[in-house]
């Protein structure tokens, strides 16, 4: 019996493990964030095995990068958390000679990207987004004919989020996103770095807690898909593969992502490798991957986000191109705000508050 587990234990070993010898990189991304069949191009290519990590919290990846030994070869934080990590010696600086692709990159992403990470100095932009409100258009209207789905009014106006309460309402539980759109809703700067400020947008959403199911940043896209919720803060990307499957499925839920006119968050998720990474080479192999046009183009065809890279742009299939809730256009982005990290003594206030929130006290 002991000798029966023990060959079935290996067995098992065998099949996750790479075999003796074979080069792996070990990359943690987002989840739904990628076109599996990346990887194994990748692998096909390069004969590195990838193996492939996710997680939907900024806070929980810089716990982990902050504490050490991850053994990851390639993450990918929001440039907000990044800026922070880079200065906490988090992250080997880019060797640039060994990223052939670097020049397919979109000036006026990496023009953004700068205020994070000057230079691309530690970095690569793999995609950016926004952040704004997912519905089911049949649920919402049932329920409000004339529903505000071009504002924010739908989250934080009492009388509106009220009447959706039944039908479920997710809120990406992701403070350095919700706390600037309460902030901005209130004729706040978003990227205040004053404490009251973000009392008050804290209180703000503290109000319309009740109202609210749940927070969460990767169920509410089933939730949104299925219909089992009517009204999400989400990414962009996100609502939108929310949509697709929706469309997939026949199911009659219509899905749509809306920026809200007062103005949206957009931001910046970028490759970076640990400075204790165990496979420098091949992270780097990958992120050089990852910037071909073609390669990154796939990615962005999958999961409806738009990616940095100016070269892919023909490769991008038509209908996500020309999706203004994938790359908005001019009058949009207009509207569109950035925030930058807080001083740590600011960090612990939006820090205290958000608990507070979730935990409705
Ligand atoms: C992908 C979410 C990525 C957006 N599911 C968060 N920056």
């Amino acid at each position: 019996m002991f000798a029966r587990l023990a060959v079935a234990a290996s067995l098992t070993a065998l099949l996750v493990a790479p075999a003796a010898g074979q080069e792996v990189v070990n990359v943690y991304n987002w989840s739904d964030y990628i076109d599996e069949s990346v990887l194994g191009d990748f692998t096909a290519e390069t004969g590195i095995e990838v193996r492939y990590d996710v997680f939907d919290s900024n806070e929980f990846v810089e716990a982990k990068l902050l504490a050490g030994s991850t053994g990851y070869d390639v993450v990918v934080p929001t440039a907000y958390f990044l800026s922070r990590q880079i200065r906490a010696g988090v992250f080997a600086p880019l060797d640039k000679s060994k990223l052939s692709n670097l020049g397919n990159l979109w000036d006026k992403i990496t023009k953004e990207t700068a205020t994070y990470d000057p230079g691309l100095e530690y970095a690569i932009p793999y995609m950016w987004g926004t952040t704004g409100l997912g519905y089911v258009e049949e649920k919402i209207l049932e329920r409000m004919p004339d529903a505000p789905v071009d504002s924010w009014d739908m989250l934080f106006d009492p009388d509106v989020v009220s009447k959706f309460a039944d039908c479920g309402i997710h809120v990406l539980d992701a403070q350095s996103d919700v706390l600037p759109i309460a902030m901005n809703y209130l004729g706040l700067d978003p990227n205040s770095k004053d404490p009251n400020d973000i009392r008050a947008g804290a209180e703000l959403v503290a109000k319309i807690r009740p109202f609210v199911q749940k927070f969460d940043s990767s169920e509410y896209i089933n939730a949104l898909a299925n219909g089992d919720i009517c009204l999400a803060v989400g990414w962009s990307g996100d609502v939108l593969q929310a949509r697709d499957r929706a469309d997939e499925a026949d199911n009659g839920v219509t899905v749509v992502y809306s920026i809200p006119k007062e103005g949206a968050p957009m931001w910046f998720d970028m490759m970076a490798i640990p400075a204790d990474a165990p496979h420098m080479d091949n992270a780097l192999k990958f992120i050089d991957f990852i910037l071909r046009p073609e390669v990154i183009a796939k990615a962005t065809n999958y999961v409806n986000y738009a990616n940095a890279n100016a070269a892919s742009r023909e490769f991008v299939d038509e209908g996500v191109l020309g999706d203004p809730a994938v790359y908005p256009p001019d009058e949009v982005q207009e509207t569109l705000f950035t925030t930058t990290e807080l001083p740590p003594r600011v960090q612990r206030v939006a820090t205290r508050e958000w608990t507070r929130i979730k935990t409705g006290q």
